[in-house]
């Protein structure tokens, strides 16, 4: 199902090699230039900096970049729904918005510019992927207000693949997609790609037969054990991508041949990393809460955006050539960090423990809840076939090792069931993981 020769390099742009030196100047230039315009056009911004005392002269470099307030998502919130576009509504040509789990949702836009550097910021994750202009590009992200399915949609486009517009849903006709049309580059949430290994093997087929090479998974958090899960059962090599609406959607950074975090596109937005309690900027190598600033969006250009995503920084060298700084998979949100019982711990520390140990299934789901003033955590995992047809003594022998092993490894006491095989939902888009009956929500 050849399309004739690859015509793609191994980068899709320059950018994604200059020097620091180059990348700084770059930076800087986009920087003063970007909050000059939204101090003149976002009457949100311009306040906030004469709150603050900033001018848009003061900020001439990246190190500057600190004296600038954050931005917040209620800040988005409150100025529903376009308050904080920075251009006349006439030239903003796409809406997308995200729900999140709590509250009223945010809307982003998007100019004709915006939409090119995202179909561009796209590609250079594609291709660092290995895709080309002669694969077959399977987009099972949601198409509609996520920007999942449309952002990987422009990015296919961009490098001239053959696009296959499947969205979500449906899973067994996606895999006779896969199949009749002959898709080599699978783009979804890895939960979804799980469920699409899974519904493969139900159907009696394997990997071989399907054509597909490569996997770009992103939107929830992943964790190595869960790559390796999806590798193995689609024949594949999985690379993780990032992204959030506010800033643009996913290709914000994409991972490479490397597989040991994601490059952020950082000739269109700056990163930092800062202490999540006290805002202080942390030095690379340190874990804290990711911080974007926007210094090419025209339509909605936000000023040093909380994500609530915790992350490291890197400068150090990478092999595939990139220059670009990277930032380690978040391994979740501030506000997805389970407290039990006084411990921290987020949903994907528990994913890898359960896939590390060899003895459960990767669907799992943990219940909180608060019983006689104490928090409770449940673990429930489901069984393999063959474990469910196991002694019920050795049921109860598992669930205490894996009990065990999350109590010496995360310091969290926690009931832990087995549960059938199939019983967990399957999600479609991102996974829900956590029911916290505490406060009554699910994500
Ligand atoms: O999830 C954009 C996206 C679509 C990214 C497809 C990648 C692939 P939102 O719905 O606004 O946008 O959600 C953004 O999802 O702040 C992270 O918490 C989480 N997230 C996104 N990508 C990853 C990832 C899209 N690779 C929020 N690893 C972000 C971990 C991720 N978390």
């Amino acid at each position: 199902m050849g399309k004739g020769p690859s015509t793609v390099p191994k980068y899709w742009s320059k950018a994604e090699t200059l020097s620091r030196h180059e990348m700084k100047h770059l930076q800087a230039l986009r920087l003063s230039e970007t909050v000059r315009r939204v101090y003149e056009n976002v009457p949100f911004y311009k306040q906030k900096f004469d709150e603050a005392g900033i001018k848009p002269d003061d900020i001439r470099n990246v190190e500057d970049l600190s004296k600038l307030p954050f931005t917040y998502k209620q800040d988005l919130r409150d100025n529903y729904p376009y308050g904080l576009f920075a251009t006349p509504r006439e030239n903003v040509v796409r809406i997308h918005a995200s729900s999140g789990t709590t509250g009223k949702q945010t809307v982003v836009g998007y100019t004709e510019n915006d939409l090119k550097i995202w179909g561009e910021i796209s590609a250079r994750a594609l291709t660092a992927a290995g895709a080309d202009n002669r694969d077959y590009v399977h987009i099972s992200y949601g198409y509609g207000l996520f920007t999942g399915g449309l952002g990987l949609h422009c990015g296919a486009e961009t490098i001239h693949a053959t696009t296959i517009p499947v969205s979500v849903g449906n899973t067994k006709r996606q895999i006779q997609i896969m199949k009749d049309f002959g898709s080599t580059v699978l783009c979804c949430t890895p939960s979804y790609a799980l469920y699409l290994a899974e519904t493969l093997e139900d159907m009696g087929c394997t990997p071989a037969d399907i054509h597909l090479k490569y996997g770009v998974f992103g939107a929830e958090p992943w964790t190595e054990q869960m790559r390796r899960e999806i590798e193995r059962r689609l024949g594949i090599r999985a690379y993780d991508i990032y992204g959030l609406s506010e800033i643009m959607g996913p290709g914000v950074s994409f991972e490479c041949e490397e597989q040991t975090g994601m490059h952020i596109n950082e000739d269109h937005f700056i990163a930092e990393v800062i202490d999540p309690d006290t805002g202080e900027v942390l030095p690379d190598g340190e874990q804290g809460e990711l911080v974007f600033t926007c210094i090419t969006k025209e339509a909605l250009p936000l000023i040093r955006y909380r994500t609530r995503d915790i992350t490291t920084l890197t400068r150090k060298p990478c092999s595939c050539g990139r220059t670009l700084v990277k930032m380690t998979k978040p391994c979740g949100r501030t506000d997805d960090m389970l407290i039990i019982r006084g411990v921290n711990v987020f949903p994907s520390q528990i994913e890898s423990v359960l896939l590390s140990m060899g003895q459960a299934s990767p669907y799992y789901m943990l219940i909180v809840d608060r019983k006689d003033n104490l928090d409770t955590l449940e673990i429930q995992v489901e069984m393999t076939d063959d474990m469910f047809s196991d002694a019920v003594r050795k049921i109860e022998d598992r669930e205490n090792q894996i009990r065990a092993q999350v109590e010496s490894t995360l310091g969290i006491a926690a009931k832990v069931t087995l549960v059938e095989p199939k019983s967990i939902q399957r999600s479609q888009g991102k996974a829900v993981r956590v029911i916290d009956k505490r406060k009554e929500i699910a994500y």
